[in-house]
């Protein structure tokens, strides 16, 4: 009997400033109903799920972002999704800013199983754009500003879910899919499927040269299927999209088996659930050949992966003098 599961991408479409936490939380309620629907077992929803990137926006005072933040999981806002997950089922991922009883602030993301049990929390480690207003760029990008970078790791849980006794599950936010080592933590961990929310702008907003349009969404694609192929796992990328107070964000939500191979992608910009059936045993044949880690890895040449931030210059050939 293999071990598979039926997951979602509950991709959300843009979600404008005034837009209360309420009207987020019933579109993703009845994501989570369509779900139910089509046999879905666990849904994805994006990244700071609950209202708008609001990292676009300066506070002088970063208190003034503080109601983007939720200080309780679950809350009164966020108890709808809690209940239909009891009602139907079904386990979720949620992306949101959390704000700790210590006052300090994170790009946060939780995983949920259907009787409300938090099974894991992972806080965002890659944050990219800047911290101070940057005049130069058309849209600020301040996620320096508002979060702390996360202080749990890469954490992968094995838990049950759906019918299975226990699966494999680490979670990554939006930027960290960019970089190859934060997968390779999840994949030395043994996961078998990656669950990450993200809010991409369509257009590069940094005043740092051309970059043709259509190569944001090949990134992402690209950056989601190698992580995959290399630590030989599923992912369930999910969009929050649309246009946001101006600024347009690109959906593609997808999923993608431990093959690298997208098998299911969002085609709107807009609310949209897309599925697949995942047999997590297909995790094996690259866990077992190519990327037989124990067999294969060689840590002793990475050191520079973890000795050094930035890159430094390579030594320069010079031709010998005659011996
Ligand atoms: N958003 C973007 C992301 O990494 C970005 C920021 C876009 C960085 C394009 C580089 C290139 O998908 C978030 N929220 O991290």
């Amino acid at each position: 009997m293999s071990r598979s599961i039926t997951v979602a991408a509950a991709q959300l479409g843009p979600i404008q400033m005034t837009e209360p936490r309420s009207v987020a939380v019933e579109r993703m309620v009845r994501l989570m109903e369509r779900a139910h629907r089509r046999g879905v077992e666990l849904v994805v929803f994006p990244e700071l799920a609950l209202t708008t990137f609001f990292p676009r926006h300066y506070h002088k005072d970063i208190a003034e972002a503080d109601h983007w933040f939720e200080t309780a999981m679950p809350s009164n806002e966020t108890a709808p999704l809690f209940a239909a997950a009891r009602k139907y089922g079904i386990g979720f991922h949620l992306g949101y800013a959390e704000m700790t009883e210590g006052g300090r602030r994170f790009n946060t993301a939780i995983l949920v199983n259907p009787d409300g049990d938090i099974l894991l929390k992972y806080r965002k480690v890659h944050l990219p754009g800047h911290a101070e207003y940057d005049p130069r760029r058309k849209v600020q990008h301040l996620e320096k500003r508002y979060f702390e970078v996360g202080n749990l790791g890469f954490p992968v849980i094995r838990a049950p879910m759906a019918s299975l006794p226990g699966i494999n599950m680490g979670m990554l936010i939006c930027n960290d899919r960019r970089w190859p080592e934060a997968w390779r933590v999840l994949g030395l961990q043994s996961v078998e499927l990656v669950l990450l929310g993200y809010n991409t702008p369509s257009l590069n907003m940094e005043a740092g040269g051309f970059e043709a349009h259509h190569l944001r969404v090949f990134h992402s694609h690209l950056s989601i299927q190698a992580g995959c192929y290399q630590n030989a796992c599923f992912a369930v990328a999910t969009a929050k999209a649309g246009t946001e107070d101006g600024c347009e964000l690109f959906g593609h939500s997808i999923i993608v088996n431990p093959q690298g191979e997208i098998i299911a992608m969002a085609t709107s910009w807009d609310d949209e659930l897309i599925t697949a059936d995942c047999n997590l045993d297909i995790c094996r044949l690259g866990r077992t050949t190519i990327f037989a880690f124990e067999r294969h890895r060689r840590p002793e040449a990475y050191g520079r992966i973890t000795a050094q931030v930035g890159a430094v210059q390579p030594a320069v050939w010079a031709k010998r003098a005659a011996e």
